[in-house]
């Protein structure tokens, strides 16, 4: 932690890597914690072209039990954190996995949402957008033009937005410290972001091993709503 806080103290920019453990002291379930498992449906299959295709109702009600508890959710310990390391670092970037907004909800400035947001929906036909406050409705699905509304999310097999991907392709090429926080690094291209540059002091906060875990110079084995606070206050300690 003391060497982690040096090199964010002296870093010029700094990059993190964020997935649904982030949330998790939030009360919203990882993707792992649940098995990989909605109601008997792989999420994988869920979030999914396919999956939408096949069975566009399972999957609205799905994202609406996630838009719901989202919104119940505040941001936690860990997000808050963040925010403060904002303020001493010239340039921080926060590229998300999830698509929860808890990021935005605390307060972060330079946030990149890899796998879109459930903000709003967009039609597949006309590309028509609807607010997602309280979710969509099933006889909203189907659209006048006849496309169907989707969530403004990333599925499996589809490409991530071009200039989303090239920012955090170039953020973290950039940095001097990353920080992987609550991803299994199991989703790509998202995992391999963390491995953008060789030259970078990489550190992972997450209770269990990852997939990145050989690659990081520290990790710290703790929950992030417990770690994060700690290293800004090991980061204002230095500062005495
Ligand atoms: C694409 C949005 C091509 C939707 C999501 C290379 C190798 C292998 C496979 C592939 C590859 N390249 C591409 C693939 C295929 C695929 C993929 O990666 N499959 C995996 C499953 C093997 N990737 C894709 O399909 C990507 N697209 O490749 O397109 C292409 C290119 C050009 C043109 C056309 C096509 C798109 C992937 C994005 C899919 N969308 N989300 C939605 O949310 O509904 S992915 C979704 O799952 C999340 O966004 C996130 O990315 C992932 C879940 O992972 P995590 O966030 O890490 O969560 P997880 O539960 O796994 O782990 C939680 C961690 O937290 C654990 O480690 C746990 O220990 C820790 N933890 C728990 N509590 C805490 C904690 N940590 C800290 N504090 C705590 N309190």
């Amino acid at each position: 932690m003391q060497e982690l806080a040096r090199r964010l103290r002296t870093a010029h920019s700094v990059f993190v890597l964020t997935g649904a453990g982030m949330s998790a002291e939030s009360g919203l379930p990882t993707f792992r914690g649940v098995d990989g498992y909605w109601q008997k449906h792989r999420v994988e299959e869920l979030a999914s072209p396919q999956g939408f295709a096949r069975d566009p109702k399972t999957v609205w009600r799905w994202y609406n039990e996630r838009i719901h508890a989202y919104k119940r959710a505040e941001p936690n310990a860990g997000h808050r954190a963040l925010t403060e390391l904002e303020e001493p670092v010239p340039e921080m970037t926060i590229a998300t996995q999830n698509v929860d907004s808890l990021h935005a909800r605390a307060g972060s400035k330079n946030i990149l949402e890899l796998h879109g947001h459930l903000r709003e929906a967009r039609c597949t036909g006309c590309a028509a957008t609807v607010p997602l406050d309280n979710g969509l409705d099933e006889n909203q699905i189907e659209h006048e033009c006849g496309g169907r509304f989707r969530p403004q999310v990333v599925w499996f097999g589809e490409a991530l937005p071009r200039h989303v991907w090239r920012k955090a392709e170039d953020a973290a090429a950039r940095a001097d410290v990353i920080l992987v926080i609550g991803t299994s690094a199991q989703v790509y291209p998202a995992a391999a972001l963390a491995l953008q540059n060789d030259r970078a002091y990489i550190a992972e906060i997450n209770p269990d091993a990852t997939g990145l875990s050989a690659h990081c110079h520290c990790v710290i084995r703790e929950p992030a709503a417990v770690a994060l606070p700690a290293l800004v206050k090991t980061l204002q300690s230095q500062y005495r």
